[in-house]
C-alpha cells in the first residue's frame, strides 16, 4: 500500500480512441485521480472529456471484475451467471476451440472485436490476428465494412495503399505543410482531437480548409468553404468537383500522364484496356497500349517494369482512336477521356440537384482546390457508412489524383515508420490452406479479402450455415448489437451460437449472450507497445511502452494476457514465446534498435529518427525501373480493371443510395427526411453512458432536425420523438439545428446502458420504444464490393411522442434482457419494400 498521501505523476498517453492523446496520468496514493494533456508528446496537445474521465471509467462500479459463466438459457431474462476461476474460463474457451476446429475446421470459430478507433483494442489488435492466423480462422467480424473500408482499403484500388494508417501503410495528409485540407465526412474536433490541434494551427498559418458535411459542425466554422452535401450523395460530389477541375484544365497533367493508367486506351466493345495480344502482333501478349503523340502510334506500356517500351514515349491523356485488329476496326478512348465522360455527366447544375448544394460554393471549393495546391484530404466516418461507399471513396482519391500531390510535402504522404517486425502472424502454419472468410465468395474484392467478415455475413454463417457453418465466437469488446443494423437478426445468431466467450470492460446487450465472460483491463490498468503514432513524422518517430497506471480492478486482465494465455491452453505457444509477452514485445521492437528496457525506463516513450522521403514512386530501381504504385499497373489506377474483371464499374460511377429520395419515392412520400448519424462528442460509440460527468453533459438521446422540419411535425426542441424509418422505429430527443438542410435528420447510435449515479435511464436496445438508432437501419441493400450497410443514408419521418420518455428502463435494469427473443412484431413493414436481399 502506497501512502494514501503521496503523489505521483507517469507519463502515458489515452488509449480510449484513435487520436491517442499523450498524457501525464497522476496517482495518489495506490489510486488513479487525474489525466491531463502532456505537451511534450507529439499527440499531447490537448484531452477531450473522455480522456478525464479516465478515472471514474477505472472505478466505474459497473466494471467487470471476475470471469463468469451462465447457467440459464440464452434469452433468459437472469443468465444466471455464477463467478468461475481464469483457468475454469480459458480452458472452457481453449476447449471449445478445439472441439470445433476438430469437427468442423477453424473457420467455424469466428471472432469479433471493437474498433481499434473507439477502444483500447488497438493495444491488442495484432496480436488476436496472430491468434486466428495460429489456429487457422480468416474470420475477424471487427466493423471493418462500417469504419476504415472506403479510407484504409477502397483506396488501394486507386493508389495501391490506403488512404490513411489502418493497419498497414497509408497515405495520411501532412498537414503541417498542406496547402488546403479538405476535411471530408470527418469531424476531427469531437473524434481525432490531434487531427483538430494540427489543423486549426495550420488554418492559422494561412491553409484553407474545406469541410464536407451536411451539418454545420466542428471545424466547418473556421472553414473557407463548407459544403452541405446530402448524405449518401458524396459519390456525385466528388465527380462534380472532378468535372470543374478537368473543364478548367485544373489538372496536373504530367502527374497524370507518368504515374496514372489514364493514358491507356479502353476498348469501347468490351470495356477491356487494348493489349497487344488484340493486335496480334505475337508480342508481349498482356502488354497494354496507349497513344504515343510523339510517333503517333500505339506505344505499349510493360508494368512489369513499369514504363513504356520507348523511353521518349509521349503517351497522349486524351483521345478516342479507331484501331485496326484481325477482328475489324475497335473505337477506344484513353481511361482519362472516359473518366473526363463520366464527370461531365456531373454537370454543376446536377450536381446541385443530386447534392442539394450551393453551386457557388462548389465553384469555390474546386477554385480552392486547385489554386492551394499541395492538398491533403482525410475522408472518414461520413463517408463510410453507405451502401455506395466503395465507389464513393474511388471517386474521391481520383479528384485527389488531379492535385498530383499524392506523397508530395503537404499531401497525402507516406510517413516513415519505425521499423519493427510484424507481429499478426501473416506466415504462420495455421494460416496456410485457411479456408476463405465468410462473404468472400460474394464479395472477393471486399472485407474478407483481408480476412473480415461483414456482420451480416457472420449471422448468415450462423444461422444459414452459408457459405459454411460458423459455431463459435471469442469477442474482444465488439458490441454488435449496438454497433450493427439487422440487430435482431443478429440477436438470433448471437444466441444460436454454440460457444461464445467475450472478454470486455462492461456487460453490454451483446456481452450478455455469451457463455463465458473474461473482465478485461482497461489501458490504464495494463502495458502496450506503440511503434508510431500516425498522424505526423514527429509523431510517427515516437516509440512508447505505456505503462500500466494503476493495477488492475479486481481480476481483469489485459486482452493481450488473455491472448497469449488461450493460445498456450490451445497448444500454440511456440508461436506465442511461451505465453512470455515481453518475449513478443522483444521480437517485435528488435528491428528498432530500441531495447525494452530502455523503453520501461522512459515512459513518456523515445524518439527514433526516421527520415522522410516524398514522391517514393519516382524513385528509380537498379534495373532502371521506377518504384511506381502498389496496383496491377503500377499507376495511379483512374480505369480499375480488377473492378471491371469482378462485375464493378471499372470508374467511379455515382449510384443512389438504394433507401433514398431518388431510388425510392415510394418510400420518400411516407418517410420524406433522409437520416444519417454522427459520434458524439462526449462517447465513445455505444460506450461510456455510465459515467456521471460525460452523462450529466448528455441525459438522452438526440436527433437532430431543421427547425422548419420540426415546425412542420408539431416537434418542440427538447421534445421526445419517434424516428421511424420502413425497417424499425426507435425514440430520443429533438434537437433542433439551423444548419441543416430541412430535408435531413441526424440521429446518434450506441444508446443502451445506464447511469446509476445520476439515476439516468437505460434504454432497451430491441425496442422501439428504446433508442438503439441501429434498428432502423436496413440489411437488404449493401454496397456490392463491401457488403456496407446504409447506416448514414436512409429514409424516416420524426413524430412527437409527447413531453416524457417512455421508453426509460429502470437505471439498474440492465437493457433488453426481458424482451422476448425475436419479436419483430413491432416491425410490421419489414420485407415489404421490395429491397432485394442479398443474404
Ligand atoms: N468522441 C468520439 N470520438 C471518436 C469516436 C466516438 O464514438 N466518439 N469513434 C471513433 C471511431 S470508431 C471513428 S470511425 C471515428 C469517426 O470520426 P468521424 O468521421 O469524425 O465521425 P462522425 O462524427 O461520426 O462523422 C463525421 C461527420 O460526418 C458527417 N456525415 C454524416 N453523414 C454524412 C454523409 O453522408 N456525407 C458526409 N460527407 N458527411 C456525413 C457527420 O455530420 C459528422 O460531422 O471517430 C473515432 N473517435
Ligand atoms: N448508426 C451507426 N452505427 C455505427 C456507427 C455510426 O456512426 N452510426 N459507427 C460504426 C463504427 S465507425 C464503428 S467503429 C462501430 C463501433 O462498434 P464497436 O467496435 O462495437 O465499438 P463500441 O460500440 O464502442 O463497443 C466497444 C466495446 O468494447 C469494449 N472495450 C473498450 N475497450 C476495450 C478493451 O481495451 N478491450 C476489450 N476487450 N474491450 C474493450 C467496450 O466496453 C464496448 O463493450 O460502430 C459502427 N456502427
Ligand atoms: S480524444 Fe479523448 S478519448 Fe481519444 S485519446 Fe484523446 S483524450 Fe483519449
Ligand atoms: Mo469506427
Amino acid at each position: 500500500m502506497a501512502d494514501p498521501a503521496s503523489r505521483r505523476q507517469i507519463q502515458t498517453y489515452c488509449g480510449l480512441c484513435i487520436a491517442r492523446c499523450g498524457a501525464i496520468a497522476t496517482i495518489q496514493g495506490d489510486r488513479f485521480v487525474a489525466l491531463a494533456p502532456d505537451p511534450s508528446h507529439p499527440t499531447g496537445q490537448a484531452l477531450c472529456a473522455k480522456g478525464r474521465a479516465g478515472p471514474e471509467l477505472v472505478y466505474s462500479a459497473d466494471r467487470l471484475l471476475h470471469p463468469m459463466k451462465r447457467t440459464r438459457p440464452k434469452g433468459d431474462p437472469d443468465p444466471g451467471w455464477v463467478r468461475i476461476g481464469w483457468d475454469e474460463a480459458l480452458d472452457m474457451t481453449a476447449a471449445a476451440m478445439r472441439r470445433i476446429a476438430d469437427s468442423d475446421g477453424p473457420e467455424a470459430f469466428a471472432f469479433s472485436q471493437g474498433s481499434g478507433s473507439t477502444t483500447g483494442l488497438a493495444d491488442a489488435g495484432g496480436w488476436i490476428r496472430r491468434l486466428m492466423n495460429a489456429y487457422g480462422s480468416p474470420n475477424h467480424c471487427g466493423a471493418m465494412e462500417l469504419c476504415g473500408w472506403s479510407r484504409g482499403f477502397a483506396t488501394h484500388y486507386t493508389f495501391g495503399v490506403g488512404s490513411v494508417h489502418v493497419g498497414s501503410a497509408g497515405a495520411m495528409p501532412d498537414i503541417a505543410n498542406t496547402g488546403c485540407l479538405i476535411l471530408w465526412g470527418y469531424n476531427p474536433s469531437k473524434t481525432r482531437l490531434t487531427h483538430a490541434t494540427s489543423t486549426v494551427e495550420a488554418v492559422k498559418r494561412g491553409m484553407k480548409l474545406i469541410v464536407i458535411d451536411p451539418r454545420h459542425a466542428g471545424l466547418a466554422n473556421k472553414a473557407d468553404v463548407w459544403l452541405r452535401v446530402r448524405p449518401g450523395s458524396d459519390g456525385a460530389l466528388a465527380l462534380g468537383l472532378a468535372n470543374l477541375m478537368i473543364a478548367r484544365g485544373w489538372y496536373d497533367r504530367d502527374f497524370l500522364r507518368d504515374w496514372s493508367n489514364g493514358p491507356l486506351l479502353v476498348r469501347a466493345d468490351t470495356g477491356r484496356l487494348l493489349t497487344e495480344r488484340d493486335l496480334d502482333t505475337g508480342e508481349g501478349g498482356e502488354r497494354r497500349l496507349a497513344w504515343d503523340a510523339r510517333r503517333q502510334a500505339l506505344v505499349a506500356y510493360d508494368p512489369t517494369i513499369g514504363r513504356y517500351v520507348h523511353d521518349d514515349a509521349d503517351p497522349a491523356l486524351e483521345g478516342e482512336h479507331s484501331i485496326t485488329t484481325p477482328q475489324g476496326v475497335v473505337l477506344c478512348h484513353t481511361a482519362f477521356t472516359l473518366f473526363a465522360r463520366l464527370c461531365q455527366r456531373h454537370s454543376l447544375e446536377a450536381v446541385a440537384t443530386t447534392c442539394w448544394i450551393d453551386p457557388a460554393a462548389m465553384e469555390e471549393a474546386a477554385r480552392l482546390i486547385w489554386e492551394s495546391r499541395p492538398v491533403g484530404y482525410y475522408a472518414y466516418a461520413g463517408h463510410e457508412q453507405h451502401a455506395n461507399t466503395s465507389q464513393t471513396a474511388r471517386a474521391i482519391s481520383l479528384l485527389y489524383a488531379l492535385t498530383g500531390s499524392f506523397d508530395q510535402p503537404g499531401g497525402n504522404v507516406l510517413f516513415p515508420a519505425v521499423p519493427s517486425a510484424a507481429i499478426n502472424g501473416g506466415t504462420l502454419p495455421g494460416t496456410v490452406g485457411m479456408a476463405k472468410a465468410a462473404g468472400f465468395a460474394e464479395r472477393p474484392l471486399g472485407p474478407a479479402r483481408w480476412n473480415n467478415v461483414t456482420s451480416g455475413e457472420l449471422y448468415r454463417a450462423i444461422l444459414d450455415k452459408e457459405p459454411y457453418a460458423i459455431r463459435g465466437l471469442l469477442g474482444f469488446g465488439s458490441n454488435l448489437l449496438l454497433a450493427r443494423s439487422d440487430v435482431l437478426r443478429g440477436r438470433e445468431a448471437l444466441m444460436a451460437l454454440e460457444f461464445y466467450a467475450h472478454a470486455d470492460l462492461f456487460m453490454s446487450p451483446t456481452a450478455e449472450l455469451a457463455d463465458v465472460i473474461l473482465p478485461v483491463a482497461s489501458t490504464f490498468e495494463r502495458e502496450a507497445l506503440r511503434v508510431g503514432f500516425d498522424v505526423s513524422l514527429e509523431a510517427q518517430s515516437l516509440v512508447q511502452l505505456r505503462q500500466a497506471v494503476v493495477a488492475p480492478q479486481g481480476e481483469a486482465r489485459a486482452d493481450t494476457e488473455i491472448i497469449f494465455d488461450l493460445a498456450a491452453r490451445l497448444g500454440l505457444g511456440e508461436h506465442f514465446w511461451g505465453g512470455d509477452i515481453e518475449a513478443g514485445y522483444q521480437y517485435q521492437i528488435a528491428p528498432s534498435g530500441v531495447s525494452l528496457d530502455a523503453l520501461r525506463a522512459s515512459p513518456g516513450g523515445m524518439r527514433v529518427p526516421v527520415v522522410m522521403r516524398y514522391g517514393k514512386h519516382a524513385e528509380i530501381d537498379a534495373k532502371g525501373s521506377p518504384h511506381g504504385f502498389p496496383t496491377p499497373s503500377r499507376k495511379v489506377e483512374i480505369y480499375s480493371e480488377t473492378f471491371l474483371q469482378h462485375g464493378y464499374d471499372p470508374l467511379p460511377e455515382y449510384r443512389e443510395p438504394q433507401v433514398g429520395p431518388v431510388a425510392r419515392p415510394d418510400l420518400a412520400a411516407r418517410y420524406p427526411l433522409v437520416l444519417t448519424s454522427a459520434k458524439s462528442t462526449l462517447f465513445c460509440d455505444s460506450q461510456h453512458r455510465a459515467l456521471p460527468s460525460l452523462r450529466r453533459q448528455s441525459i438522452d438521446p438526440e436527433v437532430e432536425l431543421h427547425p422548419d422540419a420540426a415546425q412542420a411535425r408539431g416537434v418542440m426542441a427538447g421534445e421526445w420523438v419517434a424516428v421511424e424509418t420502413p425497417e424499425g422505429s426507435v425514440r430520443a430527443r429533438a434537437r433542433l439545428n439551423a444548419s441543416l438542410d430541412p430535408r435531413v435528420a441526424v440521429g446518434q447510435h450506441g444508446w443502451w446502458q445506464a447511469c446509476a449515479t445520476l439515476g439516468a435511464p437505460a434504454y432497451d436496445p430491441f425496442s422501439a420504444e428504446g433508442s438503439n438508432f441501429n434498428l432502423l437501419i436496413g440489411a437488404d441493400a449493401l454496397d456490392p464490393i463491401s457488403g456496407t450497410p446504409p447506416h448514414r443514408a436512409y429514409l424516416c419521418e420524426i413524430r412527437p411522442v409527447g413531453a416524457t420518455a417512455p421508453m426509460s428502463k429502470g437505471p439498474d435494469a440492465m437493457a433488453g434482457s426481458s424482451r422476448p427473443p425475436f419479436d419483430r412484431s413491432m416491425y410490421p413493414h419489414r420485407g415489404r419494400f421490395g429491397l432485394v436481399s442479398r443474404r
